[in-house]
């Protein structure tokens, strides 16, 4: 297995749920962190507590990965202080909304696409450079379930996630002649803040979702993408794709 001690794992998304757990996971087993999301305070409070408790270096950097030039200029930061990430965990996306598309809410698709696409682009454009440089280490794009399972209510979350899908395979043709390995994880139901986003702060609705079976958690899917990322480095897995054992596809559930 490879160590992750003292090498850079790079982390979108790391505010809340499986980007937090991830933090958690590579920090708790000695490596030093990069952590982006756009709410500050929180980022402050991970970079502390994960500081004091493992004794590692943990770098926030607080930006919308939808604003291309703030991607950008986090980019010049990286190759300025030299912070070529080892692992790069694209995490960063949201669900927003259930409504069929003849009903839909154009601003909440245009979030999804703007981030789960667009956003997960710009953060590949700037950071793949860096990695194929050192031509080393690993990239997690978070898919999902999704991404291969169309629901009704799914729509425009579905394409965004059939794209990382796409986008994962094209990744792993153009670094063909790197080191590099690419993969996508692709979780069904996992209980973190997505639901809540997904229905507007709504915690009923959210809760609902979860109800009669037991979600996969954050630390859950950490678990694997770190198991993942130190397999022998010969291993390259494309696509992994995992559910609760009381979730058999996107839509069939065994709720007590
Ligand atoms: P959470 O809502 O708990 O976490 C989402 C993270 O993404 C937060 O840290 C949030 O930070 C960040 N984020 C969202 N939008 C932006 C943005 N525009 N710019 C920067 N950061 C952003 O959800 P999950 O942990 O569940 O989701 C993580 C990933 O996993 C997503 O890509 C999601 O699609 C995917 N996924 C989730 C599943 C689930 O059932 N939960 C299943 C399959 C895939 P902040 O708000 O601080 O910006
Ligand atoms: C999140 C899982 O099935 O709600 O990607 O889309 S699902």
């Amino acid at each position: 297995m490879v160590s992750v001690k003292n090498k850079l794992v790079l982390i979108t998304g790391a505010t809340s749920g499986i980007g937090k757990a991830c933090a958690e996971i590579y920090a708790q087993n000695g490596a030093n962190l990069v952590i982006t999301g756009r709410r500050d305070d929180r980022l402050a409070k991970i970079q502390k507590d994960l500081e004091d408790k493992y004794n590692v270096k943990v770098t926030p950097y607080c930006f919308d990965v939808r604003d291309r030039e703030a991607v950008e200029m986090f980019g010049e930061e990286l190759k300025n202080k030299n912070l070529t990430p080892y692992i790069f965990i694209n995490n960063a996306g949201l669900a927003k909304g259930v409504s069929p598309i003849q009903e839909g809410n154009i601003n909440d698709w245009e979030d999804m696409i703007d981030t789960n696409i667009k956003g997960f682009l710009y953060m590949a454009r700037i950071v793949l450079p860096l990695m194929v440089e050192k031509n080393t280490g690993s990239v997690i794009n978070l898919g999902s379930i999704a991404g291969s399972q169309v629901y009704p209510g799914g729509n425009v979350y579905n394409a965004t996630k059939h794209a990382v899908r796409a986008l994962n395979q094209a990744m792993n043709m153009d670094l063909l002649k790197t080191n590099i390995r690419i993969s996508s994880i692709e979780p069904g139901a996992v209980e973190t803040e997505f639901s809540l986003v997904r229905f507007d702060g709504d915690k009923e609705k959210a809760d609902n979702v979860y109800k009669g079976f037991q979600p996969l958690t954050g630390a859950d899917i950490a678990y694997i993408i770190y198991f993942m990322t130190t397999l022998p480095e010969h291993i390259n897995i494309h696509n992994l794709m995992v559910t609760p054992t009381a979730q058999r596809s996107a839509t069939l559930f065994n709720r007590q």
